[in-house]
């Protein structure tokens, strides 16, 4: 850890390197207690840089390194310093060869960044400034270089030895220790080098790309996970045809590897031809995972390959530009995602999610732009803006050019910078040149910080037959960015008539039809449309498909949203109206309940419920996601002062209210849904699991015992892991101590020697909205199978507590805040990456009443006190706390 104060880096100082690394040949020596790491850089003066006369000295970096030997040209060099976080020498020529022995410890490395021991294995994560902890370097995304890499270990302990790129050769060493060399014959930055070596066994399959070459697929896991890595590789195929297909992007090594570890930050990395992902991204069996992991596992495969392209071909010229390949590699895989399952159910997924988490950070002080101006870690800056906002940016480009000129615009990009180190400027540069557009207002959503509020106005002239909807935006002040200049907002959306038909439409005073649904574009900061030939008043249905991230509002009565609810042909409008509805009425009983006063049921939000759950004929996971209440994180989201006991007081009475006034319709549909019996894992099947999963949880609330029995039946007879879990969840959030104690008991026994089955044994318990869950997560903290050195563990017990749990989290005493804090500090000297993301919690204190914000303030100020912090918590503290 560093001692002087972090320092802060800058968009605008950014500046070409001085040298270039046209060849990188990296030997690596890995022993029990140490390795070597030898390297031999070809390096070049930058000539297209200007200079001062003098030749620049060189500036490696890095960190946590014991340096052996260096020798310029082939001889021993004694000239040059080192410090914490670099090592300078003076070149006298504009070209050299370099060549570094370091030493490092992976098996001491708890912080899972560089080099380090997951199990018995070594494995890498060199994104973002990783590579550093292995070797001297220019790690930077701008210096790419062609890499050979050999890798040398006990044949024993590491029969399998991996790099990326095509491996060249291999052999023996005397002592029982081997070789194998890789190439890589693409140029890359050294956030994308990787290496692995371990005792992995290998599920292997090949695919047949658009011209016909033939790729050798391989996923490499530990032995006891041979059996579940077949879903991982059917993703993997799907993902390379679709990429094809879609993208027109065909893969291009001979062999593409996936290696699954226990020990990783986050989900997965695409490193050239050897991805490294966490096994929870990988293993996906009927036993073992729920159908949202079966998802996320086609999810994460797909988004890592789709990498090799955005992001590997054509990488980020600079941190800042992160979103060039991550919001674009997201966009990318939630449309395979959409292809592959139902559209509107991933839609509906994403906005959610969206909403209750991405919102609330544009909302907090660590908002930043979807490219940001600066940072402290980078590691802080993998946020959901710059991944999910940054989708939601590239998502709006393609609804402005269509399906045909947005691939227009990506081809473009990938021929003109394939190779390349670029920027989101790029990209856009690309967008525009092929399509003819201009999108320099556009661009403001990758410099504006803050979530963007449209308010939607509409007026109806019977004796001009015209309608009128005036849009107004307004972007609230973020930290550093006060004031905002109007957005372009793509607003996809029709009017319907009484029948809940959709309505010509045109634009008065323009000849041209527009068809039934139009794209308006909303660019000033008050605009009017008006439509022409309106014989009735009709209603909107704005934003369909949530086409651009705004918070929109519109004066709907709650009868409109009934109406939109079952008419609106947009079936995620449907969804929209209904989760409206629902926001609604939770916000109006969160009042009443505040004021002391009895609650009451809307009958016609039950109503909307007892519509859906009788239409057969719509999508089971469409039915699911209508009847699910909004969450209580998006509920604070909304508030302007969120008092978590209301929400979540009234938000339960609202569910046990719903599922006494519907106990028979939602029985019934239960009911139906058993016949299905087998398991399959396509998506029907999922989308029927889906829905009576969901109908368990409001069975659940009616204090029926039969319902009780049911649930501990499925929770025994359950063939797959989703009915299993759905079983447990219930139990473990119900009253009755008996069932949920037993049901507990007997999956840890049946689980406990798999990994992410027990992570998910935490996580329910830690979310359990029951009494006395802060003491229940601490006793969890002993069981032996918890380890804060696992971040798996870490998320599914501390994460599931402080995110989801908010009622026990946010206990009055601040008993809760306390014990987090306690576990980042704690946490910070193993992991900083892990630890600064679990102070998102603490950091949203403003949303707050005063007494839980003083609470939560005191922690944060606790932790900032602590000696020795990372800059990865310093940074969020100290910014939460601005
Ligand atoms: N690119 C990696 C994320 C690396 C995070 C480094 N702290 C995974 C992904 O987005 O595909
Ligand atoms: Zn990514």
């Amino acid at each position: 850890m560093r001692t002087e104060q972090p320092k802060t880096i800058y968009l605008k100082d950014y500046q070409q390197p001085d040298y270039w690394i046209d060849e990188t040949q990296l030997t690596f020596e890995l022993f029990e207690d140490h390795a070597l790491v030898h390297s031999r850089l070809s390096i070049r003066l930058n000539d297209a840089k200007p200079q001062a006369q003098a030749q620049p000295p060189l500036v490696l970096d890095g960190q946590l390194l014991e340096l052996v030997s260096v020798e310029l040209d082939d001889q021993p060099l004694s000239n040059y310093q080192v410090d914490d976080d670099s090592l300078t020498l003076q070149p006298q020529t504009a070209s050299f060869a370099l060549a570094i022995t370091t030493r490092i410890e992976p098996q001491n490395n708890t912080a899972l960044e560089g080099l380090y021991k997951s199990g018995g294995m070594f494995c890498t994560q060199c994104e973002a400034e990783g590579f550093r902890k292995i070797t001297y370097y220019l790690d930077r995304p701008d210096v790419m270089s062609r890499f050979t890499t050999t890798v040398v270990a006990d044949r024993g302990s590491y029969p399998v030895l991996l790099s990326n790129g095509n491996p060249i050769a291999s052999g023996e060493h005397d002592g029982g220790r081997h070789w194998i060399s890789w190439e890589d014959p693409f140029p890359k930055p050294a956030y994308l080098f990787a290496l692995v070596a371990g005792d992995l066994c290998l599920l292997q399959d090949s695919f047949t790309t658009m011209t016909g070459r033939e790729i050798d697929l391989r996923i490499y896991v530990e032995p006891e996970n041979r059996e579940q890595c077949d879903h991982a590789m059917d993703s993997l195929k799907r993902s390379m045809r679709w990429d094809e297909e879609v993208y027109g992007r065909e893969y291009d090594l001979d062999i593409f590897m996936i290696v699954a570890v226990n020990d990783f930050n986050m989900g997965a990395m695409e490193n050239k031809g050897l991805n490294i992902f966490n096994s929870s991204c990988v293993l996906a069996q009927q036993d073992t995972a729920t159908d949202m992991a079966f998802q996320r596992v086609e999810a994460v495969v797909a988004h890592e390959y789709f990498h090799n392209w955005s992001g590997n071909r054509v990488t980020c010229r600079d941190w800042f530009q992160l979103s060039l390949k991550e919001g674009f590699t997201v966009f990318r895989d939630s449309e395979f995602s959409a292809d592959m399952n139902s559209r509107t159910v991933k839609r509906i997924e994403d906005v959610t999610f969206l909403r209750a988490n991405q919102f609330a950070e544009d909302a907090g002080p660590m908002a930043h732009p979807v490219r940001p101006d600066s940072f402290i870690e980078i590691s802080n800056f993998y946020t959901l803006t710059v991944y999910e906002k940054g989708a939601e940016v590239v998502r709006m480009l393609h609804t402005l050019l269509g399906a045909e000129g947005f691939r227009k615009g990506t081809d473009l990009y990938f021929e003109r910078h394939d190779g390349q180190a670029v920027t989101c400027d790029d990209f856009i540069k690309a967008l525009e040149d092929a399509n003819g557009a201009d999108f320099s207002q556009f661009k403001r959503w990758y410099s504006q910080a803050g979530t963007p509020r449209l308010d939607v106005a509409s007026h109806y002239d019977a004796a001009r037959r015209e309608y009128r909807l005036s849009f107004r935006q307004h972007c609230p002040a973020t930290p550093g960015q006060s004031e905002k200049r109007p957005q372009v907002i793509p607003v996809r959306m029709a009017l319907l008539d009484s029948a809940g038909q959709e309505l010509p439409l045109q634009m008065a005073g323009e000849q041209q039809s527009l068809g039934n649904e139009t794209v308006l574009s909303v660019t000033e900061a008050e605009q009017e449309f008006v439509f022409a030939n309106i014989d009735q008043e009709p209603l909107p249905s704005l934003l369909r498909g949530f086409s651009a991230p705004v918070k929109l509002s519109y004066p709907y009565s709650r009868d409109d949203r009934v109406f939109l609810a079952k008419h609106d042909p947009d079936g995620f409008n449907r969804w929209e109206a209904a989760q409206g509805l629902a926001v609604d009425v939770l916000q109006g009983l969160v009042e009443i309940h505040r004021a002391g006063r009895p609650l009451h049921l809307d009958q016609r939000l039950a109503d909307i419920y007892r519509t859906v759950l009788a239409d057969t004929a719509l999508d089971a996971a469409m039915v699911a996601e209508i009847i699910r209440l909004p969450s209580e994180a998006y509920l604070v989201e909304l508030a302007d002062t969120a008092h978590v006991d209301a929400i979540h007081f009234a938000r339960e009475w609202l569910r046990a209210e719903l599922a006494r006034s519907l106990k028979s319709e939602l029985q019934q549909r239960f009911d139906s849904l058993q016949v299905s019996a087998h398991y399959s894992a396509d998506a029907d099947a999922m989308a029927m699991r889906s829905l009576k999963n969901t109908l368990l949880g409001y069975l659940m609330l009616t204090d029926d015992q039969a319902v009780v029995q049911q649930c501990v039946r499925q929770f025994v007879e359950a063939d797959n892991m989703t009915d299993r879990q759905a079983a447990l969840v219930a139990l473990v959030n119900s009253p009755f101590e008996q069932p949920r104690q037993a049901a507990l008991e007997h999956f840890a026994e049946r689980w406990a020697a798999y990994p992410l089955v027990m992570d998910q044994w935490f996580s329910i318990q830690a979310g359990s909205t029951q009494p006395g869950g802060l003491e229940r997560v601490e006793a969890l903290m002993q069981h032996p199978l918890f380890t804060l050195r696992n971040p798996n563990k870490v998320r599914a017990l501390i994460g599931a507590f402080a995110n989801q749990n908010l009622v026990n989290f946010h206990r009055a005493d601040g008993a809760g805040y306390r014990f987090l804090a306690d576990r980042i500090i704690e946490l910070d000297r193993l992991n900083p990456q892990i630890a600064a993301r679990l102070v998102t919690p603490l950091s949203r204190w403003r949303k707050f009443a005063s007494d839980r914000q003083q609470l939560m303030q005191q922690e944060l100020a606790r932790i900032l006190a602590t000696e020795k912090l990372s800059p990865d918590v310093y940074e969020v503290v100290s910014k939460s706390l601005a």
